[in-house]
């Protein structure tokens, strides 16, 4: 039975049980109405609604979603649910999401769990809450919080769940027994005012200039995904028409969302990325090991961001450099992002100084003895890496993970100086690590089973996005966008600007174009990485007007120019003059006619880049299913997740439409870099 229930003490116990998050589907729905419908002639007092396994209800069965809508609808059975004349109190612990919080704004009283937390998720799945979310909540609670938790889809914790009287209780003990104890004592109580349904519409007048705020940043802020602007309307709604006007509106939102492109996208996306964290078959039965201390080999940019990570996750770690000097630029950056964090209101004085507290800096290898992971994230040089890990050999206990941070580098040299090849893994952070969702884990070819299975453990220990990667140049990620930013590249010499090409692409969804990424990362960066790649690996024509603008000492925002301007005063697009004349030698000197090209083109030529290359890293096995690489694409590079990722596009595209376009750009001057059309298509 996925939803049981049984008398304690004349209140009735309903508990849903649907392995492993007690998502709702037909078949709980069903049960949950006629549980409540029992509940009303039963010899009981009250009712409670609890989720079995130490969670409530993580939402609605999201597999569901491209089937036809079967009844009964969740918004009706939460209707009865509230008009129950017999007052029902649910037990919060674990989540309580989606259409799980909507059966708990149902109920007439909630009681959560510390730790618990609570949200409507909705916009995140592309859709909107369909069962009253949008309606009950800004009924319930402050309508600003509200529309940040309905239009953000964030959820929030028992605290703040309390404070914003979300829920009536928290409760330290078992949820169960202080909900029950709470039912026995609001029996006899007025149950009218606790439907939420019935409460007028709140007044906003003191949160409309914020509201108002708030719906023009979230306008902007989207990039294209529809969801959060449909919410938006919908919190409108709850404050201004009545509920069952606005659960009309809601339902035919959620409906026509419920079918839309984007929702069917971001549930490949969803469920990409939970197959995408599982241990390879291969590794099966290997036990992860456990990791509780943890060493950092380098206090640059990225030494620092992983720390960062640790202590935000609760792990003590240690960071180790060379020289006192670095290391003590290294705390400084630490410190100074905890502190803008805290200026910034994402987090409290308080808890910032409990983070630092866990990151001890140390010059001395010897203090990384206990560790039972460090991650070296140092220099991107197979000499520094070789000292490092020979170093590392040295002082390390048996059974501890060595990881390399390298991003292109090959992970199997690097196990080699390590002398222990077999717990050496490649755990590949993306800038900012503390805040970039993705890491790559790179398997080597003697990596063995439970080295890989404890980095993914641990990837989501630390709230990372992880795929398994194997060992090429770039891996996943760095290898794909050369082949984005070697069509951008060409496009400029065919005609385009930066301007159209970065608005093309920006339009399409890209968090940022590639010639204002290279402006940020620095367009030296990947010029200085030209130089030790071998002749024949990268497109030279491609780089003609970066290489100009790097040897004129223009490389980007650091030196206030690169493709762009930055100079205060000046918009952020404004195109740097120079580049102007170096389009026109790079032209000149390819020799290429000039034509008008289309955003279109430019969009299929840049995205099906990357399907193209990511076809061969699936067929060479370097990624184990092509949905890896939208997880890849999706959590590290911008890539709008409404868009499923850049092999999702082209499945969109239609297959066979995405081959054509890929065989007719192979036929041009740069075709042979298209490399796909001669290999079986990556599903
Ligand atoms: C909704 O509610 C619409 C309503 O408003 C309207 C109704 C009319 N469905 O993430 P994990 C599976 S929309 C189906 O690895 P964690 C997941 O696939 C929904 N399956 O664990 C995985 O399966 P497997 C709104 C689901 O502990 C397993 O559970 N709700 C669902 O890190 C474990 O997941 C959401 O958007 C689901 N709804 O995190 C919540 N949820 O083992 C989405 C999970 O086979 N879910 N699964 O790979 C989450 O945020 C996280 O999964 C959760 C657990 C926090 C619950």
């Amino acid at each position: 039975m996925t939803v049981s229930h049984k008398v304690c003490d004349r209140i009735l116990l309903v508990t849903i049980d649907n392995p492993p998050v007690n998502a709702l589907s037909q078949i709980e729905r069903q049960g949950l109405l006629d549980v409540v419908r029992f509940a009303e002639t039963a010899d009981v007092d009250a009712v409670v609604i609890r989720g079995a396994r130490g969670t409530f209800i993580a939402g609605a069965e999201v597999r569901e979603f491209g089937k036809p809508p079967m009844e009964p609808h969740l918004p009706d059975v939460i209707a009865e649910l509230e008009a129950s004349a017999k007052p029902i109190v649910a037990a919060i612990e674990g989540v309580a999401l989606g259409g799980g919080l909507e059966v708990a704004l149902g109920c007439h009283y909630r009681v959560a769990k510390v730790g618990a937390r609570l949200g409507v998720p909705e916009v995140t799945l592309g859709v909107v809450p369909g069962a009253g979310g949008t309606q009950r909540l800004p009924r319930l609670i402050d309508p600003m919080i509200a529309a940040r938790m309905i239009v953000y889809g964030r959820p929030v914790g028992h605290v703040e769940a309390l404070t914003s009287s979300l829920v009536d209780r928290v409760a330290d003990g078992d949820v169960t027994e202080a909900a029950l104890a709470f039912a026995k004592e609001v029996v006899g109580a007025d149950i009218g005012p606790r439907r939420i349904s019935r409460q007028p519409n709140r007044d906003a007048s003191s949160v409309r200039a914020e509201l108002d705020q708030f719906a023009v940043s979230n306008r902007k802020s989207v990039r294209g995904a529809e969801a959060p602007i449909a919410a938006m309307d919908l919190v409108e709604v709850a404050l201004s028409l009545p509920f069952e006007e606005g659960m009309v509106k809601e339902r035919e939102t959620f409906l026509r969302l419920r079918g839309s492109d984007q929702a069917a996208a971001l549930s490949h996306i969803f469920f990409a990325e939970r197959m995408a964290a599982k241990p390879p078959e291969d590794t099966m039965g290997a036990q992860a090991r456990r990791i509780e201390k943890v060493g950092i080999v380098g206090a640059g940019t990225m030494g620092t961001g992983i720390a960062m990570n640790f202590a935000d996750s609760g792990l003590p770690v240690t960071i180790v450099e060379l020289s006192a000097e670095a290391l003590a630029r290294g705390m400084e950056r630490i410190s100074s992002s905890y502190l803008s964090m805290e200026k910034k209101g994402r987090i409290s004085a308080g808890k910032a100084a409990e983070r630092t507290a866990l990151i001890r800096a140390t010059t001395e290898y010897a203090d990384l003895a206990a560790c039972d992971l460090i991650i070296e994230a140092a220099f991107e040089s197979l000499n520094v890496k070789k000292e490092i890990f020979t170093r590392l050999n040295a002082v390390v206990k048996p059974g501890a993970l060595l990881a390399t941070n390298t991003s292109y580098l090959d992970v199997n040299v690097i196990a080699q100086f390590s002398g222990r090849p077999q717990d050496v893994v490649g755990m590949h952070y993306f800038s900012p690590a503390n805040i970039m969702k993705l890491m790559e884990v790179v398997r080597g070819k003697e990596t063995a089973s439970d080295t890989l299975v404890t980095a993914l453990a641990f990837a989501k220990r630390t709230g990372k996005v992880s795929v398994v990667s194997g060992v090429c140049t770039g891996f996943i990620g760095n290898r794909m966008l050369k082949a984005y930013v070697r069509e951008a590249g060409l496009l400029l010499l065919e005609g385009a600007t930066p301007l159209q090409i970065d608005k093309a692409l920006t339009g399409f969804g890209m968090a940022m174009g590639p010639f204002a990424v290279a402006d940020l990362t620095g367009i030296d960066i990947a010029y200085k990485a030209r130089k030790e790649m071998a002749p024949g690996s990268y497109e030279p024509m491609a780089v003609l007007v970066h290489d100009a603008l790097v040897e004129a000492g223009h490389l980007g925002r650091k030196t206030g120019g690169g493709f762009y301007l930055y100079e205060p005063d000046v918009r952020p697009d404004t195109p740097n003059p120079l580049v102007a004349g170096f389009m026109a030698t790079a032209r000149m000197q390819s020799g290429i006619e000039q034509r008008e090209i289309a955003d279109e083109e430019i969009v299929q030529r840049c995205i099906l880049a990357l399907f193209d290359e990511g076809s061969l890293i699936v067929n060479e096995g370097i990624a184990a299913r092509a949905a890896d690489i939208d997880v890849v694409f999706v959590n590290g590079y911008g890539f709008p997740r409404y868009r499923g990722g850049p092999m999702y596009y082209a499945k969109m595209l239609g297959l066979d439409n995405a081959c054509a376009l890929i065989g007719k750009f192979s036929e041009g001057r740069f075709g042979h870099w298209w490399r796909s059309a001669q290999i079986p298509v990556a599903e």
